[in-house]
This record gives C-alpha cells, sequence and structure tokens, in this order.
C-alpha cells in the first residue's frame, strides 16, 4: 500500500516516479512530504521556512535584495573526494582513480543510515531537468531531500518544478537521488552513486557539489557514463562564446579543476583595448557536447545557476559575477558585516574593522584567520548575469570551434600551445596537472594528475574514458582545435608572470584566430605556440616580448621531470590505457 504522505500527489506524478518515491518515504519515514513546483511563491515560503529554522540569515534587502547567508557545518565546507564513491558490479568498472563499492553492499550500508533518518523533518520532493527544456540532450533528476537550503539552491542551479515532470512524461528514465543530512557527521557521510541504476544516494553532508545532486553527481559522475554508453561527453568545462567587431561569434569549451577561475573567465570583460569584442557567457562549470547532425560538436550547458567561489571576486577581477549576485543569491560561508552585507577575502571594499567570519564568531581586521572560507561560495541564477548569451537557451547548444585545457601550474608549462591534432589534445588533456585548491577537503597547493579536470569527476574508469574521446574523434567530422593554457605560471620572485584576468582576452583573441586559420604559431616540442609577432602584446603595461618570451619559455630540465610526474598517473591506469596515449608519450619525449 502506497504511504498516506504520498495519497494526493500531483496529477503530473507518473507511476513509476511515485513507486520509487514511495519506497524511499517507507525507508526515512518523514513526518511529511513537500512536492516543489518551482514557484516563485513557493520559493517565499521555503525562504521563510528556513529563515525561522536558522538555515538562512537575510541580508540586507536594500544592498543585496532577495540574499541570505547560510553557514555550513565547519566540518562541512567542501567536497569530499574520499568518501565519494562509485558503486558498480565490477570495480574495473570504476577504475583505479574512484573509490569503488559493491553496489548491493552498499546499498545495504545506505539503507541502514537512511532507515527513519527523517523522522521529525520534511521531505522535499524536487523534481529538476539538466538542460534546456525540450533539449535532445535534457536529463531529468528527482531529488529527495530533508534540506531546505539544498531545494532553495536547487531551484537556482537547476530548472526545477513541473517542467521536469512534463519532459519525463510517463517514461522512467530520470535519475534517482535521495539526499539525508542525517547529523552532518563526517563518519556517517558518503556520497554514491549507482551508474548503472541512474541513482545517486548522498548522507551525512549539506555541502553544494555534495548534495546539489544535478550538478557533480548527476551532470559530471552519471552523465559521464551516460555520455560513453549514448555518444556524447560531460565535461568540466565552462562554455563561452567570443563575439569580435565584425559580429562573428566563436564558442569555446574550457576545462580547468575547480577554483582555478572558471567563473571569471566565462565572464570576462575584454581589456580597453577590445572594447568592440564582447564575450558571452553559456556556462561556468559543465558542458555537455554531442555531434550535431552537421557534423559539429554541438554543446549545451545543463544547468541554470552558478555556484561559484566568492574570495577573489571583485569588480576587478569578475564585474559581471558582482552584478549577477547583487541580488536573489544564496551566499554560503562568508563574513558578515554589522549593516547586513557580505564580505570576503579579495573584495572590493577592505576588510571591514569588525564581522561575524563564516562560523559566525566575532573577526576583526589584522586577524591572521580568515573572515571567509577559503571555498565559500555564492549561488546565483545565471539570468541575472549581464553577460549571458542568449544562444544559452538553445536546445541543440552551439557548435564548438576550440576546446582549452588548463592547470594551475607555478611552472613548466607555458601560457598558450595548441594541439598538433585531436590525438595529441586528448594527450594534453590526459596528462593535464594542477595545484589543489580549497574546493576540495585535503593539501592545498600540491600538484596531482587530474586529467581534463575530470579527475574527482568521472564516474568510470578513466582508462575508458581517454578511449571514449578518441572514438569520439570519428563522430565528428570538423573536430574543434584544442588548446592547453596556464594562467597561473609564477617567476622565480613567486609573481604571477601574466596578468591573467580581462588580458586573458589576448589568449582568445589567438586562439579564435587559429581557428579561423587567420594567425600563424611556431612548432615546438609541446605544440603550436605562437611567436611573438602572432600575438597581441599592443597596450600592455610591463610586459612585452621579452616577458611572453619567459611566459612561453620550455624548460628542458623542467620538462624532464613533467614527463616523469605524468607516468604516475599512467602506470596507475596502464592496463587500460589507450595505445595512441603511450605513443604520443614516446613522441613528446622524442621532441624533447
Ligand atoms: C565546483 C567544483 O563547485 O568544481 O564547481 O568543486
Ligand atoms: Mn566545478
Amino acid at each position: 500500500m502506497i504511504h498516506p504522505l504520498l495519497a494526493n500527489p500531483p496529477a503530473i506524478v507518473n507511476p513509476a516516479v511515485l513507486r520509487w518515491i514511495d519506497q524511499q518515504v517507507q525507508l526515512t519515514e518523514p513526518d511529511a512530504v513537500v512536492w516543489c513546483d518551482g514557484s516563485a511563491g513557493e520559493r517565499d515560503r521555503l525562504q521563510a521556512v528556513a529563515v525561522a529554522d536558522g538555515t538562512l540569515i537575510p541580508l540586507n534587502p536594500d544592498k543585496h535584495p532577495g540574499c541570505f547567508l547560510h553557514r555550513s557545518n565547519p566540518n562541512d565546507v567542501a567536497r569530499v573526494e574520499q568518501l565519494t564513491y562509485i558503486c558498480t558490479p565490477t570495480e574495473e568498472e570504476a577504475g583505479p582513480t574512484n573509490n569503488w563499492a559493491e553496489p548491493r553492499a552498499m546499498r545495504r550500508r545506505l539503507d541502514e543510515l537512511c532507515r527513519g533518518a527523517m523522522r521529525g523533518r520534511t521531505l522535499y520532493v524536487v523534481p529538476y531537468l539538466m538542460g534546456q527544456p525540450g533539449s535532445p540532450m535534457a536529463k531529468v533528476g528527482v531529488e529527495l531531500t530533508d534540506s531546505v537550503y539544498v531545494v532553495l539552491n536547487m531551484r537556482i542551479m537547476t530548472r526545477m518544478g513541473d517542467v521536469a515532470w512534463r519532459h519525463l512524461g510517463d517514461g522512467d528514465d530520470f535519475n534517482r537521488g535521495l539526499h539525508c543530512l542525517l547529523d552532518v557527521d563526517p563518519e556517517r557521510r558518503l556520497i554514491c552513486h549507482f551508474p548503472q541504476d541512474n541513482a545517486i544516494v548522498s548522507v551525512g553532508s549539506g555541502y553544494g557539489g555534495n548534495v546539489l545532486l544535478g550538478k557533480k553527481c548527476l551532470a559530471l559522475r552519471i552523465g559521464s557514463y551516460l555520455g560513453r554508453r549514448e555518444g556524447w561527453l560531460a565535461e568540466h568545462m565552462l562554455i563561452l562564446g567570443v563575439e569580435s567587431p565584425a559580429g562573428e561569434k566563436t564558442y569555446i569549451a574550457a576545462a580547468f579543476p575547480s577554483a582555478c577561475g572558471k567563473t571569471n573567465f566565462a565572464m570576462l570583460v575584454p581589456p580597453a583595448r577590445y572594447q568592440d569584442w564582447k564575450i558571452w557567457t553559456l556556462g561556468d562549470d559543465i558542458a555537455w557536447m554531442r555531434p550535431g547532425v552537421d557534423g559539429v560538436l554541438h554543446a549545451i550547458n545543463p544547468e541554470a545557476g552558478y555556484f561559484g567561489v566568492a574570495p577573489g571576486t571583485n569588480a576587478k577581477t569578475n564585474p559581471n559575477a558582482m552584478r549577477t549576485i547583487a541580488r536573489d543569491t544564496i551566499f554560503t560561508n562568508v563574513a558578515l558585516r554589522p549593516d547586513g552585507t557580505v564580505w570576503w577575502e579579495g573584495h572590493d571594499d577592505p576588510p571591514p574593522a569588525e564581522c561575524l567570519d563564516w562560523q559566525g564568531r566575532p573577526w576583526k581586521a589584522g586577524s591572521t584567520e580568515k573572515a571567509a572560507h577559503p571555498n565559500s561560495r555564492f549561488t546565483a541564477p545565471m539570468a541575472n548575469n549581464p553577460s549571458l548569451a542568449p544562444e544559452t537557451a538553445l536546445p541543440g547548444g552551439v557548435p564548438i570551434s576550440a576546446i582549452i585545457f588548463g592547470g594551475r601550474r607555478a611552472s613548466t608549462l607555458p601560457l598558450v600551445c595548441e594541439a598538433f591534432n585531436w590525438v595529441h589534445g586528448v594527450f594534453l588533456g590526459a596528462t593535464m596537472g594542477s595545484e589543489t585548491t580549497a574546493a576540495a577537503v585535503g593539501t592545498v597547493g600540491q600538484v596531482r594528475r587530474d586529467p581534463m579536470a575530470m579527475l574527482p569527476f568521472c564516474g568510470y574508469n578513466i582508462g575508458w574514458y581517454f578511449r571514449h574521446w578518441l572514438n569520439m574523434r570519428k563522430r565528428i567530422v570538423q573536430p574543434p582545435r584544442i588548446f592547453q593554457v596556464n594562467w597561473f605560471r609564477k617567476g622565480d620572485d613567486g609573481r604571477f608572470l601574466w596578468p591573467g584576468f580581462g588580458e586573458n582576452m589576448r589568449v582568445l583573441k589567438w586562439i579564435v584566430d587559429r581557428c579561423h586559420g587567420r594567425v600563424g604559431a611556431w612548432e615546438t616540442p609541446l605544440g603550436w605556440v605562437p611567436r611573438t609577432q602572432d600575438f597581441d602584446l599592443g597596450g600592455m603595461e610591463n610586459f612585452g616580448p621579452p616577458e611572453f618570451e619567459t611566459v612561453q619559455n620550455i624548460n628542458l630540465e623542467e620538462w624532464r621531470r613533467e614527463v616523469l610526474s605524468q607516468d604516475e598517473l599512467f602506470m596507475r591506469i596502464y592496463s587500460q590505457l589507450p595505445k595512441e596515449m603511450i605513443f604520443q608519450r614516446e613522441l613528446l619525449v622524442g621532441r624533447l
């Protein structure tokens, strides 16, 4: 018999969904069930609930209309890769870069944790769509959660509500997501993916990347698994459009690890010299890419909002983000000033004399501790972004001319280089290294291999993932060119060699011109790189040809170490590594 709390479901909910929800309600035993419809009235009601129970603190309505602050449990401020599992029948399917668990055993463990977990609580049914309504690439998810914070974030990050039920129709092809806060104890925290069942169970955390199940869990981990099965790519990539003064638009997808400036790059404002150029944002974190009937790779952004890193965001580094978060935004773990406004390290305003830090403790300017957590975040609707590309709404996505792989590397990697061809480009992506950041729990600043910026997000064997990338070439008639960039190279004095931010427009210009066959390059062991005359340095302060040569320099000693360090990952996945990767490595060694 169906649970009494589900006696009156909305008419639009189909029986397959209802059966699954019934099982979860029987398991978790909530006191109430709320069917979310995504309406503005519902948002207002839920915000009031969240304010009443202390989940949200309303901000100054004049300075931050429609905005709130959330403080998470201090033990729960980032993704937990060590507690994230891929549960597949064989360990080989998950591969050596994922934590693996046998699905039935993990189900039993999760059932134990979830049994009665929502007693005294409300279960929210959150139907959501990843992708544009009507898009052949869109996917439906249903997240059941006992966190009102999750519901309000999902409302911003996805297309939530009846639009998802309509897309699903009578079918049962939807992602089954269950999230229980439990007591937010790291000992009882698990983020588990069941790709074969298109299911996710997340318990014991309230942090975005662990619990907004449409994002990392569905759009990347389960998405990458589905992409391999269905012939497309789910990638940790921003999507932007470059519009030239002549009105030519070139679309680019770019992979960077977490907290390496994807949001800033996606919202780039060109410097004065490029005032007739325009950068349009399509997405800042995730791209789903599929060859269109025209044989070109097309990309959509499956999300509807930005879950961006707050520290370092200001009117200089990202004016569009500052405008985007001016209203209707949920801030998590930033500092609160006495006038009800928010602050973080790297804000436009100087440090406040006094405020409350991210844990709500009194904080004074000059304190050695940070006022905002380094991984503090804003959740903001993409509709607020002044540079939002109108094409974001296109169900078929945009044609991609270039793919960029970027890491955070203090040395070794030049500012920009272009792959010789698709296979070499896949090798550049596969050997990407980057310094770790605060977006995940663990040591910050260590170089680790992060293939295609997907190390924490590839939902299956990474060797098979490289094979899938190589195979995709056969399905694309006009493949995008592939580039590698590094904004973060430092000089001997420890200072960044390249100014970055808006000046990255110059790198984009070279990339766009390469895509259209308009500019030259020079062949190096690493790939094609711009000669000084190919790269626009005009109007730059303190940055001329010598500085350009330094930031592009290929140091053979550093590269000897780099090639050895690349080997560590290849050795780990050797049995499943496509031969092409080994050949590419040999070719690189030969060229060096
Ligand atoms: C993110 C991340 O939140 O990559 O986008 O951690
Ligand atoms: Mn990300």
